[in-house]
Formats: C-alpha cells, structure tokens, sequence
C-alpha cells in the first residue's frame, strides 16, 4: 500500500484501478453514442459504423478465414472482437490518465473521432452521422476526468484534504472503496446504456428496413391529377414535401411498427368485428386522396397544416364490413402507443375519402407520420381523426368514452374552421412601392374556398385571384396585387367557403380552434 506520506504527486494510483476507470469512461462513451444514434439515425452507430467500415477493408482471405473458423457467427465474432480492443484501448487510455489525464483524454478523443469518421464515411450517411460520437467523446471523456480525478493515491479528491492523514477518515481502504463503488457503478450504467441503445436502435432498424423494402400497390381509384396553376409564385409549395410536413404527437420517440406483425381491430358496437393485416390492406382497392391536414393549436397564420397526396383504404369499406349497431355514433381510434381520437361515425361513412392511410405523396408512410397506417379524414382537426400508428378502432358512443384531447379540455368534435393566411411579404417585410405581389393560403376542407379578399390599413375588401384546386378537401392558394405607395401599411386577409366569410372575432386554439383575420405590418419605401 502508499505510504501516506510520500509527496502525492509522486504516488501513481495502482494501475488495475486506473485501467478500471478507463474501461467504464469507455462504456460511457459507447453507451452515450449507442443511445444518441438510436434516437436519432440509427444507421450511424459508431460501433456499427466502425463494424461495417471494418468489414468492408477486410481482405479476402482474411474473411475467408473468418467464415471458416466461425461460420455464420462470424459477424458476432467481429464484434465480440472489436469489444475486445475497445476495452483494451478504454483500459489503456485509464492507465494513460493516471499520470496525466490530458493524455488518457485525448486518447478517447482520438478513438470516437475515428469512430465518428467511419460513421460519417457509411454511403447515405450525413454530416449528423458524426453527432453519436461526439457525444460519445463528451460523456466519456468527462466521465475519464471524473474517474481519474477520484483515483486513491495522487491528487485524489477521496484523499483527505492537503496535510491530513489516514486518521481523519480517508483511509486508502475507504477512498479505494468509494473508487470502486464510483467506477463500477459508471462501468455499469454505461454498459446498460450501451445495451438500451442496441436494443432501441435494432428495432428502429428493422422497421426502417420493412418501409424501405415495400412497394405499394398501384391505386385501384387514382386522384384526379393536378390542375395547372395550383402553385402561385412566393407561396409555399402546393405539396408539401414528407420531410417538411408538420409534425404534432405526444410520442417522445416514434413508435415502432413493424407492418409484419401489424393488425388492426375493429370492434364494440358492431355486428362482427373485423381484424385487418398490413397485407390484407395492400390487397384492398385502394383510394388516392389530395387532402389538406390541419392541425387544431394552429394560430392565425401559423404553419401547423400540410397538403399531401394519400393512398388507402376508405374507412367506410371496413366499417361497412363490421356492420355498425344502431346506437353507435363514434369511433375511438388507438395508437400503438396509446394516443385515442374520437371521430363521428357519420364522417367516417358518408362519401368523404376517410382513409385508412398507408402511403403519403407516393412512399409508404414516414415513420414520424404514422407508419404503417394512419388515419386521415378530410375536414376535421388531426386531433379528433388523424390518428398515427393506428392499431385499434373501436365503434362507440360519445357518451361512453372520451379521446385523449377530449379529457384535457379540447373540444369533442372538431370541424375544420375556414382560415387563410398571408405568406409573401412576410410580416414586417419593407417594399419598394408600385406593385406588390401578395399571396397566401386558405382552407375550409370539405366546403371549399370559394373566395379570398384583401384589405389595405382596414379600407374596403378586395377580391385577390384564387389559384386551381384538385378539390375541396385542400387548401388554396391566392394572389393579390397590391398598388402599394410609400409609408406603414397593415395588410389583412379573410377567406369565404359557401356559407360565408371567415369570422374576424379573434378567438386562442382551444378548445376547437383559433378564429380571426390575419394580419400583417408591411413598410413600404419610395
Ligand atoms: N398516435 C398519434 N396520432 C396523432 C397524434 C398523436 O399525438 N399521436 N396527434 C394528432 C394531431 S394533434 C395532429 S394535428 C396530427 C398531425 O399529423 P402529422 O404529425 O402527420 O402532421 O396527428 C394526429 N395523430
Ligand atoms: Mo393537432
């Protein structure tokens, strides 16, 4: 054992100890960067990514080899292998931080940013597939300093403070018990998360593999195709691109469903339940739908809406096969991960294109957007039809059961308001004066925008020009020119469906959505 009296700096920690508080920065590193890649892309594990690079460097005879001492388990083999050197690299730069840490430091620096190279270097892969290993460097390099900074011998903050002695409480034996409790401890946390991250990351792999792998089927009722001049110059797209779609759940990591093992029931107040699998839908005749989804804590010329092209089967067509009791007048749909909405039974069996939903503008449904099947239903708020990862549909009464909105204060039922926003310019904007292009969106799905009008610093309504639609169940874009003249101007917009102009009372989103014109302030220079 050191002598207590020895000057610390000169007393080296027992090198067994140093090596255990590398291995556990090393478990940190690799569980921080397994736990970060599976939240996020899990394809750029560094562990995986270094396998991969790793085997796509082998020379052949080597894989050869391999397969021929290992078989079909030479890939577990590869692993098991690179855990090794791993842990021998993770020991080695704790042995290395027990005389300078700085040292020990930079050599789990220099590991991750190898690993963060391999990661970056997979085909696909993007600058992000670098972020797993960097916050795998952070965590284990902190974790390192920690560790070391707790060694028993030099510096060790678990040494009695400076001139005190064994006498005082801090033993060797005691402040070698806290290492060891500390070190294990971190080993041990570090290895779960390393575990937890494998475990998440295989199942968003295999799901993600199944998306990728399908074809969907061609619709047996195609959409009507897009009408020239849906887009007006300055707006945003007409379609909304899948990675720009909104996105609005209580999910706080995306479920996963694998359309495998998918199945969706249709029970309660029916003459005979029903139960579907993903391929029993894809077998269906399926309908393509242009539908415009709004969401209902959308504020007066916020972005919570997007246009998308559906494809699936019409809610109408299952319920029809269940054959709904009397009594029924809702149905309460359930998410794989427990989200309900409530939609009107009559809405989902009239001659709307309610959509049990598999693909979205031509590729099967994003995973954040409720693969394999969701619900879509044109003219209701997301929150009371739309429903992700749809895996169970209950017919129902109103007054029997509540949806998951619905018992936190929002409305039960929930039509789409009629609402439009201006886009270009944009709020606060300055223009030169003459003629400025003013355009923007509305919507009133199901009834249709019939007319869009502008008013300039609350002068007289002025009818703007509505640009093509496929239907009514979109939004619609508008234009307006505007003869502008120099000075500070308020621009307002409200839209009309067939029964009347939007209403300008102002109303919040809850608890059935936001009411009022839009407006916006707009400098006009000489
Ligand atoms: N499973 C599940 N589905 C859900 C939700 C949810 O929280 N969980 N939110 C709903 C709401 S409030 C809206 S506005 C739409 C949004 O769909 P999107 O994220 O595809 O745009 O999804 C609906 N479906
Ligand atoms: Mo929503």
């Amino acid at each position: 054992m050191a002598s207590p009296t020895l000057p610390r700096a000169t007393r080296p920690a027992p090198w067994p100890l140093a090596a255990l508080a590398g291995l556990a920065a090393g478990a940190v590193t690799l569980g921080t960067a397994s736990l970060v890649a599976a939240a996020g892309a899990p394809s750029s594990d560094p562990f995986l990514a270094l396998g991969a690079a790793f085997i796509d460097r082998t020379p052949a005879w080597l894989k050869d080899l391999a397969v021929a001492t290992f078989g079909t388990a030479d890939k577990i083999a590869l692993q098991v292998g690179m855990l090794l050197v791993i842990a021998a690299l993770a020991a080695a730069a704790g042995i290395l931080a027990r005389r300078r840490r700085a040292a020990g430091v930079a050599l789990v620096v220099l590991l991750s940013t190898v690993a963060a190279a391999a990661a970056a270097s997979r085909p696909g892969a993007g600058a992000p597939a670098v972020l797993p290993s960097l916050a795998g460097a952070a965590a284990g390099s902190a974790a390192l300093w920690f560790l070391t900074d707790r060694l028993p011998g030099h510096g060790s903050r678990l040494t009695a403070a400076d001139g005190a002695t064994p006498a005082d409480g801090a033993t060797p034996d005691h402040t070698r018990r806290t290492f060891l409790a500390l070190s294990s401890a971190t080993l041990a946390v570090g290895l779960l998360a390393a575990l937890g991250g494998q475990v998440a990351g295989t199942a968003r792999r295999t799901v993600d593999a199944a998306r990728r792998a399908l074809r969907l089927p061609a619709p047996a009722r195609p959409a009507p195709p897009l009408p020239d001049g849906v887009q007006v110059r300055g707006v945003g797209p007409f379609v909304t691109p899948n990675p720009d779609f909104y996105r609005i759940d209580t999910a706080l990591t995306i479920p996963q469903v694998d359309p495998a093992t998918w199945r969706v029931r249709v029970h309660g107040l029916v003459e005979q339940e029903v139960e579907m699998t993903y391929e029993d839908l894809l077998a269906e005749d399926l309908v393509e739908a242009w539908v415009t989804l709004t969401c209902v804590s959308n504020a007066v010329g916020g972005d919570l809406a997007g246009n998308a092209l559906w494809l699936g089967l019409p809610v109408r067509e299952v319920l029809a096969r269940a054959r709904p009791l009397p009594e029924a007048d809702m149905v309460l749909s359930t998410s794989a991960d427990g989200f309900t909405a409530s939609t009107p039974l009559e809405v989902l069996t009239d001659s709307r294109d309610a959509l049990l939903a598999v693909g979205m503008n031509g590729e099967p449904l994003p995973a954040q957007h409720g693969f394999p099947v969701r619900m879509v239903v044109p003219g209701l708020y997301g929150y009371v039809s739309a429903t992700k990862w749809l895996v169970d549909l209950e017919v129902t009464r109103f007054a029997d059961a509540v949806a998951y909105w619905t018992v936190r204060g929002w409305a039960e039922r929930a039509p789409v308001k009629t609402a439009s926003r201006i886009e270009v310019p944009r709020d606060g904007a300055v223009v030169r004066a003459g003629t400025v292009a003013v355009g923007g969106t509305a919507w009133a799905q199901r009834r249709g925008i019939t007319r869009v009008e502008v008013r300039v610093d609350g002068g007289a309504w002025q009818d703007a020009d509505l640009a093509a639609v496929p239907g009514v169940d979109t939004w619609r874009q508008w234009s307006f020119s505007w003869a502008a003249t120099p000075g500070r101007h308020t621009l307002e917009v409200r839209a009309s469906d067939p029964e009347g102009p939007q209403t300008g009372e102002a109303s919040p989103p809850a608890p059935d959505g936001a009411t009022g014109w839009h407006a916006i302030d707009v400098t006009v220079e000489g």
